[in-house]
């Protein structure tokens, strides 16, 4: 029979949105044989805007999709949904303080979870990129009791694709044989981005060798590869982020060989990372929306201390958030 997803994109008026749009709609995230209804979230103000890009992606005239529906409602564009990509969320304006941009996000989520509950799909899968992005995704999967918690994930795949590309640059090595890299923790500049497991075509890393790097500039450049991207091209990364969302949503639904990092609701028995906490780990992903932690790798002192101060991070939003 055929398959068809209702897809929703939240913030769709925005830049990432407009990246991850052709993806999605051209088949690269769920492939060439599954057909597409798609519905577009963006904010009152925005839906002028909203319009536009409905009629762009219209005129793309994509065999896939079926339908397209946009508003500002999330009862209405939530009606149904198989995967939800929530990309739109409050932007950390100069000189916005955490918890004024946690406050603001808590909001929009509880609402958005809420409405998902509500009208989506039971089975519904999500993907959370809106910043502060493992905070937003807990507040989601706690509005959405109907929906299992395993189906709420957030997005580290472009820091973790950060990491392949350093390690490939590095190592002068083609980016298609570097794997086993792991970004944990939060999608922020706590995040602890680990190559001591990383291998070129099959064979380990030399780590050891390069140990300065790896646990210094490495480490610091994945970390800080968004600021970079802002300060060169005055707006930050949406090429790069749509293409990660999609990577992440493809290799979530059909599965992959690879590690990798995905941020999930992690239930304490992984790593010793607290439950009630959205975390990034190391995943193996056997298709059709399954993923499972990869475990057993071994922490030492030094990773232990870094997992440490990104998961102080996320405990410290999740209370700011709880504050609400
Ligand atoms: P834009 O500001 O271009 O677009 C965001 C869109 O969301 C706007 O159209 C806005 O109207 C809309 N929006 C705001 N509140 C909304 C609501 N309540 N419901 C629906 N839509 C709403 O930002 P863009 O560059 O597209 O980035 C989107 C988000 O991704 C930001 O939160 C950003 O911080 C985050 N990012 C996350 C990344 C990740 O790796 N997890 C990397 C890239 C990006 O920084």
């Amino acid at each position: 029979s055929e398959k068809i997803l209702t897809v929703i994109i939240t913030g769709a008026a925005g830049q990432i949105g407009y990246s991850l749009i052709p993806l999605v709609a051209s088949g690269q995230t769920f492939g060439k044989d599954v057909k597409l209804h798609l519905r577009l979230l963006d904010i009152e103000s925005q839906v002028e805007k909203l319009k536009g890009v409905v009629m762009e992606t219209q005129d793309c005239a994509f065999p896939l999709v079926l339908s397209i529906e946009y508003g500002y409602d999330p009862e209405v564009i939530f009606k149904d949904a198989d995967v939800g990509i929530f990309v739109g969320g409050f932007p950390r304006l100069k000189g916005m303080e955490r918890k004024d941009l946690i406050d603001k996000n808590v909001k929009i989520f509880k609402e958005q979870g809420k409405a998902l509950n509500e009208v989506a799909s039971p089975n519904c899968k999500v993907l959370v990129v809106a910043n502060p992005a493992n905070t937003n995704c807990l507040i989601l999967s706690k509005n959405c009791p109907n929906i299992p918690k395993e189906n709420f994930t957030a997005m580290t795949r472009l820091d973790h694709d950060r990491a392949l590309n350093q390690i490939a640059l590095r190592t002068e090595s083609r980016l298609e044989d570097v794997k086993n890299v792991i970004v944990w923790g939060n999608h922020s500049s706590t995040q602890y981005p680990d190559a001591r497991f990383a291998t070129i075509k099959g064979e380990s890393l030399d780590y050891k060798g390069d140990e300065d790097y790896y646990k210094g500039d490495f480490i610091s450049t994945v970390q800080k590869r968004g600021a970079a991207i802002i300060e060169a091209r005055g707006f930050s990364s949406s090429m790069s982020a749509a293409n990660a969302a999609s990577n992440h949503l493809r290799d979530w639904y059909h599965g992959s060989e690879d590690m990798l990092s995905m941020s999930i609701l992690s239930d304490g028995t992984h790593y010793d990372i607290d439950d009630n906490l959205c975390f990034s780990f190391p995943v193996k992903c056997t298709g059709d929306f399954k993923h499972e932690v990869i475990d057993g790798l071994d922490i030492d002192d030094f990773s232990r201390e870094k997992m440490n101060i990104t998961q102080k991070e996320l405990t410290d939003e999740r209370d700011l958030g709880e504050e609400q």
